[in-house]
């Protein structure tokens, strides 16, 4: 049907909360129930810029602080023509982090506050939903250890923890928090009903600008 266009969903929360396979899980549902749906995640590792962040990650090269949020950032701008072709096309994208991940990481840090480090996130698509995956550090300790990347540290994953309640407390962002120490079906299932509420409510409505 021409006009109606596809949703923004995007996954955020700390490491180990199940982000990436609720993620795959989620859009084969959402195929399966009929929606044309597709996945995406940030950092996207593939592209030239994604490729300098994959080796920050990977603590094979170092970068000035400043420089790779802009490089977090400037890895989403490059994929926001696909992003807007494919959802005005009505396919929904399912997002595995977005903007709020790269303000929550690069503001724990010394020095950074959060207001400068929304500023070049400021204007992407809207996401109509955004689902916080929310896990005690407990249960995420039951998930196996971190991996060898640059911020996989629990001091550092508390403090990114305290920084997502706080962009959580802008009402103008569609968050929906979801206890993420259930089995994987039940937060699967709850996903899958809060996405098609959003799909349903985004159809008709024009994509937003985020942070405006
Ligand atoms: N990360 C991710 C940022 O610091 N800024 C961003 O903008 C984004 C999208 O990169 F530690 C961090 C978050 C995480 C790492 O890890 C990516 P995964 O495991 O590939 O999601
Ligand atoms: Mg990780």
């Amino acid at each position: 049907m021409a006009g109606l266009r596809g949703a923004l969903i995007v996954l955020e929360g700390a490491d180990r909360a199940g982000k990436s396979t609720q993620a795959r899980r989620l859009v084969e549902a959402l195929k399966e129930r009929g929606y044309r749906t597709e996945g995406l995640r940030f950092p996207e590792r593939t592209t030239e810029i994604g490729q300098l962040i994959g080796s920050y990650l990977e603590k094979k090269s170092n970068l000035e602080d400043h420089t790779i949020h802009l490089l977090f950032s400037a890895n989403r701008w490059e994929q926001v023509p696909m992003i807007k072709e494919k959802l005005r096309s009505g396919i929904t994208l399912v997002v595995d982090r977005y903007a709020f991940s790269g303000v929550a990481f690069t503001s724990s840090k010394e020095n950074f506050d959060l207001h400068w480090c929304k500023q070049p996130d400021v204007g992407l698509p809207k996401p109509d939903l955004v689902l916080f995956l929310k896990v005690s550090p407990e249960v995420a300790a039951t998930r196996g250890g971190f991996g060898n990347e640059i911020y996989e540290t629990n001091s550092f994953q508390e403090k990114v923890a305290k920084r997502y309640a706080q962009l959580m407390d802008d009402k103008t962002v569609n968050w929906k928090l979801v206890d993420a120490s259930q089995d994987i079906e039940n937060v699967h299932r709850q996903l899958k009903e809060l996405s098609e509420k959003a799909i349903d409510d985004a159809k008709d409505q024009p994509i937003g600008k985020l942070w405006e």
